[in-house]
């Protein structure tokens, strides 16, 4: 245990977590808080991106007295290059769990699978449509077939661009074609980007990063866009229902099974498993009133979207929620999955459980989970956490409060037909500045900030102004613990948005879904640019990470940024070694795709720079204030 720690009061926003990580406390547990306490001071090098491992005549740090290092790259290059290689590991996260969807429609459209199905047909037609295949008449299987092999085809080196650049504004378009940053191919721009960094090849740092912009729009509109649409055809189209989140949603006389990581296809078999009549029995017999699931982080927020499951937690409250004592199991997939819960999993009777071959976790229990076995590895899991249930300790449960309301389920889809059918309501709500703009809060926890204080602070303070607010990801559960996903939130918003939202019966703050799922935001400001006739960078709308720490929150800020949309981040990431590369992502990129990123700690200033941006962007529209 860390010295002095931190009281939990400064650590969180929330008191479920304050609970747990006393909780911890009391029981010499340690989190990622006293982690972090103990790994600070960070390595200054690190911190400003001017320690460079690529190569052993390193390793190399970059300081007044040795500015270069020992190839001769000074800081610009080396910030550049680790930059960029940091970028192009969020785009292969996002885009290689996007290849898992492909490989599931694969097995159905061979017949490998019975456990998946295509269950939005009518959008796997529309979807096809748009990246030009023939659908008039077809079988949805010989449509399904040709989906696949496109999208495969999205991540090699065969295509001149990716397939959803048909929805791309073309003014966006020739943007990126005079910039060269045109994505062809999703591996192709991460492979490249490896390559560009490896000693001796692009030692120009704008080129570099010019690359790394590339490389996240192969990221969002391309790997993470095929996750988004492919998801929605094999689970379903989200449409609005209500859930509840915080700790309070693990129950004390159920099973409760969590499930951890990002891609729905193994939290939709371990569902559909916990649905299962005999497990169910079996449950009850063992005592329990049933079988509860509940997410955590992004696989949550798929679970969530389409099934309305309840969210027990952000990045955060990953660990605490395994506190709570009354945890069965935790089933993993990939992605933000702190190698930590292993050891807390096993301070108490939860297993913990992966189920994929390319995250697996020393201590876990491993299951193989392919389309063939889904089902059936799913039920075994869930019989395992069935008999863990006996083993739980009454003593040691602590389940701190009660859960919140929230409302779910705001795809592209249903936002339309909640409008009746187009966005014209939309446009004319922001043409008469009753939403005056939009904001999409994105991203995750970082524990060098108070938990959620920046991503509620800043979603509050917008709406107040009459902003809308879309929250992905890490964003959603915190949105939903402060009350602003249900509709009653329009009191704490401005005259327009109350109006509007009040009108539609939809809450102020929309959850639009995982990380992602930020690419529906993309396609949202395509479509609005389109109906405006405009390109991206003209519309009054803007993205923000507030606590961000991830690879893959990196790839989407700078997706937003080059698609032009005006990016906040509540901390900067190591690139600050760098001048140039700093001059670039904070002004000079605006020059270039209409569109920068900001830096501020303070969710109150960003929140009035965003206002400023906004009003910058209706007076360049023609509209009123
Ligand atoms: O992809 S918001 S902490 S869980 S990286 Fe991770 Fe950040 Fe959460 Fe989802 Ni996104």
């Amino acid at each position: 245990m860390a010295k002095d720690p931190r009281p939990a009061e400064e650590l969180t926003i929330w008191e479920d977590a304050r609970a747990m990580i006393n909780k911890a406390r009391a029981e010499g547990i340690e989190t990622v808080h006293e982690r972090l306490q103990k790994q600070t001071p960070h390595c200054k090098f690190c911190e400003l991106g001017t320690s460079c491992r690529i190569c052993t005549m390193g390793p190399c740090k970059i300081t007044p007295k040795s500015p270069r290092g020992v190839c001769g790259a000074d800081a610009d290059v080396v910030v550049a290059r680790n930059f960029g290689r940091f970028v192009a590991g969020g785009a292969a996260g996002h885009s290689d769990h996007g290849r898992d969807l492909i490989e599931v429609l694969e097995a159905i459209v061979e017949g490998e699978t019975k456990d998946y199905k295509i269950t939005d047909e009518d959008k796997l037609r529309r979807i096809s449509a748009e990246v030009g295949i023939e659908t008039e008449g077809r079988d949805i299987k010989d449509i399904a077939r040709d989906a696949m092999e496109c999208f495969f085809g999205d991540f090699g080196s065969r295509k001149k661009e990716v397939s959803f650049l048909s929805r791309v504004p073309q003014k966006r378009k020739d943007i990126w074609t005079k910039l060269g940053m045109v994505p062809r191919g999703v591996d192709r721009e991460i492979a490249e980007m490896m390559h560009r960094t490896h000693m001796g090849c692009d030692n120009d740092a704008p080129n570099t990063l010019l690359h790394a912009a590339r490389t996240s729009l192969a990221d969002g509109w391309g790997g993470s866009m095929i996750g988004t649409e492919l998801s929605d055809v094999i689970f379903g189209t989200p449409t609005p229902s209500m859930s509840q989140a915080n700790l309070g949603v693990i129950k004390e006389d159920k099973v409760n099974i969590l499930v951890h990581g990002h891609n729905p296809v193994v939290s939709e078999m371990i569902l559909a498993a916990s649905r299962d009549p005999e497990i169910v029995a079996e449950a009850k017999a063992a005592g329990a009133a049933g079988i509860n699931i509940a997410g955590l982080c992004c696989t949550g927020n798929e679970l969530l979207m389409r099934k309305g499951i309840p969210m027990a937690g952000n990045h955060l409250m990953t660990e605490l929620a395994i506190l709570t004592g009354a945890v069965e199991a935790v089933v993993v997939d990939y992605q933000c999955i702190m190698p930590s819960l292993v050891q807390i999993s096993s301070c108490y009777h939860t297993r913990f459980i992966d189920t994929a071959a390319k995250a697996r976790f020393t201590g876990a229990t491993h299951f193989d989970i392919h389309p063939h076995n889904a089902y059936e590895q799913a039920t075994e899991i869930v019989r395992l956490a069935v008999k863990a249930y006996s083993e739980r300790d009454a003593s040691r449960v602590d389940i701190p409060c009660e859960p919140v309301e929230i409302m779910t389920g705001f795809s592209n889809e249903a936002v339309i037909s909640a409008l009746g059918g187009s966005l014209d309501p939309l446009v004319q709500a922001i043409a008469a500045g009753d939403i005056r703009g939009a904001v999409g809060i994105v991203g995750c926890n970082n524990p060098k900030f108070q938990q959620d204080s920046m991503n509620v602070g800043l979603a509050k303070e917008l709406i107040k102004k009459d902003i809308l607010v879309l929250v992905t990801g890490c964003v959603t559960t915190a949105a939903g613990k402060a009350g602003l996903l249900v509709p009653d939130a329009i009191e704490m918003a401005g005259p327009g948005i109350k109006k509007v939202c009040g009108a539609l019966g939809i809450p102020p703050v929309l959850h639009y879904g995982s990380c992602v799922d930020n690419a529906r935001i993309l396609q949202l400001c395509a479509a609005l640019a389109d109906a405006l006739n405009v390109d991206i960078s003209d519309l009054p709308v803007g993205a923000s990470s507030p606590e961000w720490y991830s690879e893959k929150a990196a790839a989407i800020g700078l997706y937003a940024v080059a698609s032009g949309i005006y990016t906040h981040l509540g901390h900067p990431p190591n690139i600050l070694g760098s001048e140039t590369v700093t001059n670039i992502a904070v002004s000079g990129l605006e020059d270039l795709v209409g569109a920068s990123f900001v830096i501020e700690p303070d969710p109150v200033k960003a929140a009035e720079l965003f206002d400023e941006r906004i009003k910058a962007k209706r007076i360049g529209l023609g509209l009123s204030e």
